[in-house]
């Protein structure tokens, strides 16, 4: 197979702030830069108010900094507007987490996936997005556990399992439902568990009961008798793992499809226990820390919700300001508030919305219509280059101080490695300095001063002190006292024989299934997903430098079928068009694709914008977007050698 040429623009680390000039961007000194940055955050709050500014935090850096970054937006701008891209992948994980068990963790260890009867990989590649977790996966197989993954691909991670199911696209819904009616008429359900910590069960046995295995193959095109052994398999385990990422989470219905994998948690009792939970895994190296420290806008640090004047009142004292007792916009409502002239000003601390927000076009008209973008990163991203005053930053994983949370909840130090290229500054002396230009003079604290800030007003990391988390190598949340560690799982408590200790019981979610938005027909009659290949990352920013011979760019993945109905041939540059763009790619003939199914990455768009191509519906109760349903079409270039048109962008349909 050939690989594309061209595709990898190498980056350059930031080293001098940037301002806008006559349209243009020009090297200016920090105190220069530093002076816009503020003033057009002052202008916009003098004459917007403070609900007309928004903040992007950065996944990627300590939680230190996110604590400062929403810190930063409560008290120096006061509002709640600040979010990450967390938004983009597990907020609906975290929404149905939390209401189903009151907070929105995922509830096992790595160490319990070592030591489980069955691991079910639902809607993740763990193989290739986070390879470490399938570390894990395996010690876990080589222990005894089964591996289930449910994907419409055949995915390298599915090669490593038992069974695969593959499905179709966006029919999630309809294959637990089926599970869970299956359990319930195989006499499979834990009776005596749905008894003492759920509630609605009989709401649930009459949601499921049309997704007879028969209706379910119908939809999902998963075979009714897969569909037996999987509801079998699960429900007999002893110990079980439910494991999920963005093939659940991005889609229009996203914390829907989250409730109805929980619902065959608490049908079986597999949470609550150890080896058996349920694991969205987590994105970004700390997306789960981002949120954690409250960097989302309707919780303060440590899930605490802005909503409650109780919560606010000791941030308020120990901040000496008030918190609006209201929730800010998150990442999807910002956006949509700058086209209605709501968001006027922006800062970005590590994110590249231009790039991975669907629909393309919208996302930069959006940016553009603001009076004032500031965007601080350690490269110049296409977002930074819309930007007014671009502020070049340490890259926080190795060149500074403080903690990371990953998916297991656990808070880990990391210790500064490397010192930031001359001239780049670290993203918390940045706001520091910042903060102190808008009326709070801020001076920059050293790590532990912020993470003893952290303790101080969040109880569920009370016990954490810098010197336990270096003895210990880490601590997971709740950890609320510096004598005692809880579990290593969440929600035992579901289990205690006690009333008065078992809490809320865990209500079932009554989620009805709705299909993509983006309909298949005639003209769009291919489902186009979009995920993640092991070599790259994300929007390509911090991998683009790198050549590897497994690297290939940009290409289609489409089933050994379709490619010969088409005449589409290994390599060749096709056209792919959705109702919302088009662009040209070489086509990749792979039996793991099933018939009328493709697949992109978002990693290269600078040889192709995928993000012409994906839908901005998003899902009503979490923000997060379609991105893994599009439909599209794919059309051959013609006889001219394919090797002309590689790489060329072709721009969007009007
Ligand atoms: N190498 C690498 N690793 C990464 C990243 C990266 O860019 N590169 N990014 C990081 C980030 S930010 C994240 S959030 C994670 C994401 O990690 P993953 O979620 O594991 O990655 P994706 O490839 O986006 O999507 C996972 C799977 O969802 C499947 N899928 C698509 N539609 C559906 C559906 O309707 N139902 C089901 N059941 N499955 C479906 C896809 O076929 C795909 O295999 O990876 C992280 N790790
Ligand atoms: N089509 C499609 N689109 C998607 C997805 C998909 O599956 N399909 N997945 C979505 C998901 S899950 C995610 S998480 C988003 C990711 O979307 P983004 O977060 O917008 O994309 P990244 O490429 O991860 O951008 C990270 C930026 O952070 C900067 N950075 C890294 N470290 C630091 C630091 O310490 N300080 C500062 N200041 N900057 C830093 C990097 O240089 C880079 O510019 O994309 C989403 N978009
Ligand atoms: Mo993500």
């Amino acid at each position: 197979m050939r690989r594309s040429e061209d595709f990898s623009t190498s980056y350059e680390r930031l080293t001098r702030p940037l301002v806008r000039e006559h349209g243009e961007l020009r090297p200016a000194s920090w105190e220069e830069a530093l002076d816009r940055a503020a003033a057009g955050f002052r202008q916009g709050i003098d004459r917007h108010g403070p609900n007309s500014f928004g903040m992007l935090s950065c996944a990627r850096a300590t939680n230190e900094m996110n604590f400062v970054a929403q810190k930063f937006t409560r008290v120096v701008v006061g509002t709640n507007n600040v979010d990450s891209c967390n938004r983009t992948c597990h907020a609906p994980s975290v929404a149905g987490l939390a209401a189903a068990f009151g907070s929105g963790g995922g509830t096992s260890s790595y160490s319990e996936i070592e030591d489980t009867d069955l691991i079910v990989i639902w809607g993740g590649n763990p193989r290739f997005a986070h390879p470490i977790f399938f570390q894990h996966v395996l010690k876990g197989v080589r222990n005894g556990a089964r591996l289930f993954v449910v994907d419409p691909r055949r995915t390298p991670t599915a090669e490593w399992a038992d069974r695969w199911f593959g499905l179709n696209v966006g029919t999630d819904i309809p294959l637990a439902h089926a599970v869970g009616r299956e359990i319930l008429h195989a006499g499979l359900a834990n009776e005596s568990f749905i008894e003492r910590a759920t509630s609605g069960i009989d709401e649930y046995r009459a949601l499921v009961e049309p997704w007879t295995p028969a209706a379910a193959e119908a939809e999902t095109g998963v075979p009714a008798e897969a569909v037996r052994e999987l509801a079998h398999t699960y429900a007999r385990a002893e110990r079980a793992q439910l494991c999920w990422t963005l093939g659940i989470t991005e889609h229009h219905n996203a914390t829907d499809n989250v409730r109805s994998l929980i619902n065959l948690s608490l049908l079986t009792g597999h949470v609550g226990r150890h080896g058996s939970g349920l694991n969205p895994l987590r994105g970004q190296n700390n997306v789960q820390g981002g949120g954690d420290m409250g960097a989302i806008p309707d919780r303060l640090v440590g899930f605490q919700d802005i909503l409650d004047p109780g919560v606010r009142e000791p941030f308020e004292r120990a901040w000496g300001r008030p918190i609006q007792g209201r929730k800010g916009l998150n990442l999807t409502q910002m956006f949509e508030a700058m086209e209605e002239g709501e968001l006027k000003t922006l800062y970005v601390i590590g994110e590249n919305p231009v790039q991975s927000e669907p629909e393309t076009h919208k996302t930069t008209a959006r940016l553009r219509s603001l009076d004032h973008l500031v965007v601080q990163d350690i490269f110049l991203t296409r977002t930074a280059e819309l930007a007014d005053v671009v502020l070049p930053a340490s890259a926080a994983w190795c060149e500074s101080d403080g903690t990371f949370t990953n998916s297991e909840r656990r808070v880990q130090l990391v210790r500064k490695a490397l010192d930031p290229p001359e001239g780049a500054r670290d993203d918390i002396e940045i706001m520091c300095a910042l903060a102190t230009r808008l009326g709070h003079p801020w001076e920059r604290p050293a790590a532990e001063e912020i993470w003893n800030e952290v303790r101080s007003l969040s109880p569920m990391h009370r016990g954490m002190s810098y010197a336990r988390l270096a003895e210990l190598d880490g601590i997971q949340w709740p950890c609320y006292s510096e004598d005692a560690l809880e579990p290593s799982y969440l929600h035992s408590r579901l289990w205690s024989k006690a009333p008065a200790l078992r809490g809320d019981p865990a209500p079932f979610g009554i989620v009805g299934h709705s299909p993509p938005v983006d309909l298949l027909d005639e003209d769009f009659p291919f489902r186009l997903t979009t995920g993640r290949r092991l070599d790259d990352y994300n929007t390509g920013v911090q991998t683009g430098g790198f050549s590897s011979p497994l690297r290939r760019g940009e290409l289609l993945d489409l089933s050994p079928e379709d490619a010969a109905k088409l005449g589409i041939e290994d390599g060749e540059t096709v056209r792919v068009t959705s109702r919302r763009g088009s662009v040209l790619v070489p086509a990749s003939v792979t039996a793991s694709m099933r018939p009328g199914l493709v697949f992109m990455t978002f990693h290269f768009p600078h040889q192709v914008d995928t993000q012409l191509l994906t839908i901005d519906a998003t899902d009503p109760i979490a923000g997060t977007a379609e991105y893994k349903a599009a439909a599209v079409r794919i059309e051959r270039l013609g006889p001219r050698p394919a090797a002309e048109h590689r790489g060329a962008p072709d721009g969007a349909l009007r």
